[in-house]
């Protein structure tokens, strides 16, 4: 009998990269996977991730049936039956005790998620409640808070423009293993060859010699969460030798309330808070001013620390100042395919910036409509009018990506009622009473409808499935869809509001993205119609679609109309003076402890690919950094143990020695602490690690935002069996 061969082309919906894919299967079986050459945002680049892709769709242990709670255990129930009973659950809290009793939190990889993403906020309007959560606030909500006060957009975010670029300044980010965030960067390591043969140059700040730190001209240690106060030099050095903005096509206000307040500050020793001589931040300062192209990009490790919007307003500033904003080979904002001028309110967030409402329990500000999922917890443990009693996780696990992730598994296990939406039973979804499962990745369609926004080359693809749903399976967004439509209906809504809901359902993703293409900058109406981009035009090229380069001086076109650009908003200002205050105070964390940060590897994604086998070979990666004077000084042996201490909680980590840290910094990778009772993970619970996140504080956060304070977190280390 002869096998049958076909060649599939998609994009990786794994990380912010977008790689395209392509799969040769033989009988529907995957026998061959490598990168598209012809993709034209990836060019052939992919990552060891993108198998998972096919160990997902395989896995043994990825839920394939609606589960309902039996006691300790679960049982399988029929589609219908779960949706019904999962609104009737969440609609009786309503009835009993408010909206607001019902909580949501969306995980990560909604954002890579076509239908989640056309569909999630059905489901988030149908809920009504102000305990809304989400992956956001772990990770970007810096970025967010800055970019919707300085120019009243929340998801315009500048994006370095690697490929032009020639000099690029990193601090706080490893795109060499993550492939970029808030700057989709594949093939990361051969662009900065590209960057290196063209003259340019790549310099980092990072506290670990890190991967990126390895392919850089210059690596500089920098201590955890002391970040502000190097931008800060940055800034005052261009300012003193007589930066201005330059014209940004905006009204710009606040210039002199922003140069009064740096001339307020007092002078401070760079080296002691940071590490880095002043003199090196004078030459980053006068190397990205006077070098015509030129970035500076700041992440996760500056995101998730005590002062992140701090420096992430620092960066835009200098960036301007500078005269990189907005600018070819500076920073530049993408122009996706999909318009994002409402892009906002279509993905669910609000533009209404802070102050709409705050946390019931600690009064924390929502942003966009979100709380900070730092307080989730508290929400669910204490009484009183407005607790939250039912929660909604979808695609998400908050027990090993959110800070004090002990504490919350504790609250979710009291809980009247808990739906996951989730392709696994984990340390989180073992909680729920439910779980409605949705086809894998490869058995749905794809289109990014956010992450063009943060890409380095515009571009766009359409992806159909590649396999079929097996039978009976469902969509997230089918799932989504119809859990809103039963609540609504439940809740007595409107019928015009019942009859939207009922539209956008029959219109699926697909008619979704199709009008949104159509309406967008390059769709139908820009140009003569028939070379228009539209859905029927790119299922025609599996390959995708080349937008070209993106252009400069954009930002005017792009912010919402009379938007001014505020150099200087109230809110980072008071930021700023927070930091000098710690100044005066010498708050330095306990000077015996250590600061803890986190670690990505290239063979995981947070907290979810550890079930594959192929990504998991090797034994235990879970191991703590810890530089040999450290390690010498506490007794710590390379191959030996160590507990790791915090005023939250203690864990247990194989020791790594290496003088890849910064003395006095020790790293463990987050995602890990796959040990718990319930959850149904072979691969994973075999070198199960420890979570980060049963170290990291609830109450350590970046205050002008509420993100999780992650980056410099105090910690004890000794000796351990
Ligand atoms: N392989 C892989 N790829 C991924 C992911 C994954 O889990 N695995 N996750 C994806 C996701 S969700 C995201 S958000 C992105 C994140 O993408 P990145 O931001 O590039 O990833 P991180 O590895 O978190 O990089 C943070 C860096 O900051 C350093 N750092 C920590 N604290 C500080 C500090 O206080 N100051 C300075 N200057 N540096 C500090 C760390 O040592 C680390 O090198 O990666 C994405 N890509
Ligand atoms: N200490 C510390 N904590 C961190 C970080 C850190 O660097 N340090 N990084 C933070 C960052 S950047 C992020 S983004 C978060 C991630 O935090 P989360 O988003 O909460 O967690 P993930 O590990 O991404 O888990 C994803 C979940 O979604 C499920 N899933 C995967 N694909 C799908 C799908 O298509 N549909 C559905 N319905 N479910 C799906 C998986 O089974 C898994 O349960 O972690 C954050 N936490
Ligand atoms: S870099 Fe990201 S998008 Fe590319 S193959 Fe790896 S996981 Fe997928
Ligand atoms: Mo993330």
């Amino acid at each position: 009998m002869s096998s049958t061969r076909r060649i599939h082309f998609r994009t990786c919906t794994l990380c912010e990269a977008m790689c395209g894919l392509r799969l040769t299967l033989e009988d529907e079986r995957v026998v061959d996977l490598r990168g598209d050459p012809l993709d034209p945002g990836s060019q052939g680049h992919i990552c060891p991730k993108a198998w998972a892709l096919v160990d997902l769709q395989d896995d043994p242990d990825r839920i394939a049936r609606p589960l309902r709670r039996k006691g300790r255990d679960f049982e399988q129930v029929p589609w219908d039956e779960a949706l019904d009973e999962a609104a009737e659950r969440l609609d009786a809290l309503r009835v009993a005790h408010g909206p607001n009793s019902r909580a949501i939190y969306l995980g990560n990889p909604t954002i890579h998620n076509l239908g989640a993403m056309a569909f999630g906020p059905a489901l988030m309007r149908a809920l009504g409640t102000q305990n809304r959560f989400s992956a956001t606030s772990v990770d970007q909500l810096p970025h967010m808070v800055v970019a919707q006060q300085m120019w009243g957009h929340p998801l315009l975010l500048p994006v370095p423009d690697l490929d032009r670029t020639d000099l690029l300044v990193i601090m706080g980010a490893n795109p060499a293993v993550s492939a970029g965030s808030l700057m989709g960067a594949p093939g990361f390591p051969k662009r900065m060859r590209a960057l290196r043969e063209r003259g340019g140059r790549l310099w980092v700040f990072d506290p670990r010699h890190s991967e990126t730190a390895r392919l850089a001209d210059v690596h500089h240690f920098v201590k955890p969460g002391s970040d502000g106060w190097l931008l800060l030099a940055i800034l005052r050095r261009l300012i003193a030798r007589g930066a201005q903005p330059p014209r940004m096509g905006l009204p710009v206000d606040g210039l002199t309330t922003l140069q009064a307040a740096l001339a307020e500050l007092a002078d401070f020793d760079l080296f002691a808070r940071t590490g880095v001589p002043q003199s090196v931040a004078d030459e980053v300062a006068d190397a990205l001013r006077d070098t015509p192209k030129a970035a500076l990009y700041g992440r996760m490790g500056l995101s998730t620390q005590r002062f992140g919007t701090l420096c992430q307003w620092l960066i835009n500033l200098i960036n301007l100042f500078a005269g990189q904003l907005d600018r070819e080979g500076g920073v530049l904002f993408s122009a996706p395919a999909v318009e994002t001028r409402d892009a906002p309110r279509g993905m669910g967030v609000s533009r209404a910036g802070f102050g709409r409402f705050t946390s019931r329990v600690r009064g924390l500000p929502a942003f966009g409509g979100e709380l900070p999922v730092a307080c989730l917890a508290e929400e669910i443990l204490t009484p009183g009018d407005g607790q939250v009693r039912g929660l909604v996780t979808f695609a998400g696990n908050p027990v090993l990506s959110t800070p004090n992730g002990r504490r919350l598994d504790e609250a979710l296990a009291s809980l009247d009622f808990m739906l996951s939406i989730d392709l696994y039973l984990n340390e989180t979804t073992r909680h729920a009473h439910l779980i409605l499962p949705p086809a894998p990745p490869l058995a749905r369609s794809h289109y990014d409808l956010a992450l063009h926004l943060l890409a380095t080359r515009d571009t766009a693809k359409y992806s159909p499935p590649c396999f079929d749903k097996d039978a009976g399976a469902k969509d997230d967004w089918q799932i989504l869809s119809g859990l809103a439509r039963r609540l609504l209906r439940r809740s007595g809504a409107p019928r015009s509001v019942r009859a939207t809901a009922a539209a956008l359902h029959a219109l699926g993703p697909e008619g979704i993205l199709g009008l949104g293409l159509r309406l967008g900058p390059h769709g139908v109406r820009a140009w003569p119609p028939r070379r228009g981009l539209s859905l029927a035009k790119l299922r025609e090229r599996p390959h995708g679609v080349d937008l070209g380069p993106r252009r400069a001086g954009t930002l005017p076109e792009r912010v919402p109309k009379g938007t001014h650009l505020n150099l200087a908003p109230e809110r980072l200002l008071a930021d700023l003076k927070r930091l000098a205050s710690e100044a005066r105070s010498s708050a330095e964390d306990g000077a015996q402890s250590l600061a803890l940060i986190g670690r990505r590897q290239l063979r995981s994604n947070n907290s979810w690919l550890h079930n594959s086998e192929r990504l998991m070979r090797g034994g235990d990666r879970c191991s703590v950094m810890v530089h040999p004077d450290d390690a010498t000084r506490l007794g710590l042996t390379h191959g030996g143990r160590a507990e790791i201490r915090t005023e939250v909680g203690a864990v247990i980590a194989l020791v790594e020695v290496t003088a890849e840290m910064m003395p006095g910094v020790v790293s463990l990778p987050h995602g890990f602490g796959h040990d718990r009772d319930g959850a149904r993970l072979r691969v994973a619970s075999r070198a199960p690690g420890v979570s980060l996140n049963d170290l990291s504080s609830e109450l350590r956060l970046d205050e002008a935002s509420g993100n999780a304070a992650f980056s410099g977190q105090p910690v004890q280390l000794r000796p351990s069996d």
